[in-house]
């Protein structure tokens, strides 16, 4: 059994995974290899220079022939000239994070690039719809990085009923239990991060991959609350420095701290002090292999689930 969605149609894949838009970790590799597994790569554009993200656009066409986006993460200063380029280099579909994506959607739409927005509530979800959004990824607080306030669970039906354009669950989404849990609940792709950090083709350094697989259930935490834009990553020296300073409501301070880590957690593989942002499913990721394996693994186990449930019901 294949599953074929609104979203596998939307995007011309073969099965609806859809990588998460990763900063400093999503490059040109890991997105061909997604898109090439058959499911749909992003490169995570985060604060990269307008010209670096064109070369990753670049050389990812040259990586692959199949469908690829990328991820626009909306706070970045220069996200007009990120947009500009983007519109120039064509890609198939943006998601989009951080933000609202309003002021840009009838740019890329114009110019057959389909937006996907990631969502924290059914309010701006609605918003996004009325818009023109092609989908919409409900993004739980189980997610690594910069999270809202409700978990997959309660997040993912409640878009399944609020809008009529198809909805892609993401956050601690790690393997084939997940996929069918989330179909369960009305959704028609997954959105999936951590574990393609721990793909053969992720760039990212090895030592942060180690820190995945080696994650328990406990280990992520969340800091940032006291400026606005909470974030998800596994525990270390920082994250403990951090929550000190939230705790002390010092939030210019937390952020000059933070400034800079993410890339210093997965370009130079410093994950003491380093911004090692992850999600929850950190503990259900056991290994590193390559993204086409990730994909496969995921689809037949969800075939395997919904199967069996199937059966159950059945009697
Ligand atoms: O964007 C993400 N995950 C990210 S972005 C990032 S870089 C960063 N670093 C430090 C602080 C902030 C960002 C690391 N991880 N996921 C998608 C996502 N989007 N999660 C939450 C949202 C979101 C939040 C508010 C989307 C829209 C939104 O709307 C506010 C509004 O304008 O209505």
């Amino acid at each position: 059994m294949a599953l074929s969605t609104r979203v596998s149609r939307l995007l011309g894949i073969d099965h609806p995974i859809i990588q998460g838009g990763m900063a400093w970790t999503a490059t040109a590799e890991l997105a061909a290899a997604v898109s090439e597994g058959g499911g749909f790569g992003l490169i995570g554009a985060g604060h990269m220079p307008t010209d670096i993200l064109r070369d990753e656009i670049r050389r990812a066409k040259t990586l692959t022939d199949r469908p690829f986006g990328v991820n626009l993460m909306l706070l970045t200063p220069h996200i007009d000239d990120l947009v500009q380029m983007v519109l120039e280099e064509g890609v198939s579909a943006v998601t989009t994070g951080a933000g609202n994506p309003g002021k840009y959607m009838t740019a890329l739409k114009d110019r057959g690039i389909k937006v996907l927005t990631v969502v924290p509530s059914v309010a701006l979800a609605k918003r996004m719809e009325s818009i023109g959004a092609d989908g919409i990824i409900g993004e739980g607080m189980e997610a690594g990085g910069h999270i809202g306030e409700l978990t997959t669970m309660v997040l993912t039906p409640q878009l399944v009923d609020a809008v009529d354009i198809p909805v892609i669950a993401a956050g601690g989404i790690a393997d084939g239990r997940g996929v069918a849990a989330v179909f369960a609940l009305g959704a028609e792709g997954v959105q999936v991060g951590t574990r393609f950090m721990c793909a053969q083709e992720c760039t990212i350094h090895p030592d942060v991959k180690d820190r995945i697989v080696r994650a328990r259930d406990r280990d992520t935490v969340v800091t940032g609350y006291s400026t606005g834009h909470p974030v998800r990553v596994l525990k270390n020296k920082l994250s403990r420095m951090l929550e000190e300073l939230d705790r002390d409501n010092r939030p210019e301070e937390l952020e000059a701290l933070g400034s800079g880590k993410l890339a210093l957690a997965m370009r130079q593989g410093d994950i003491d002090m380093g911004s090692v942002m992850a999600g929850q499913a950190a503990a259900m990721v056991c290994k590193v292999q390559p993204a086409a394996e990730i994909i496969t693994e995921m689809m037949a186990e969800a075939d395997l689930v919904i199967g069996r449930l199937a059966s159950a019901v059945e009697g």
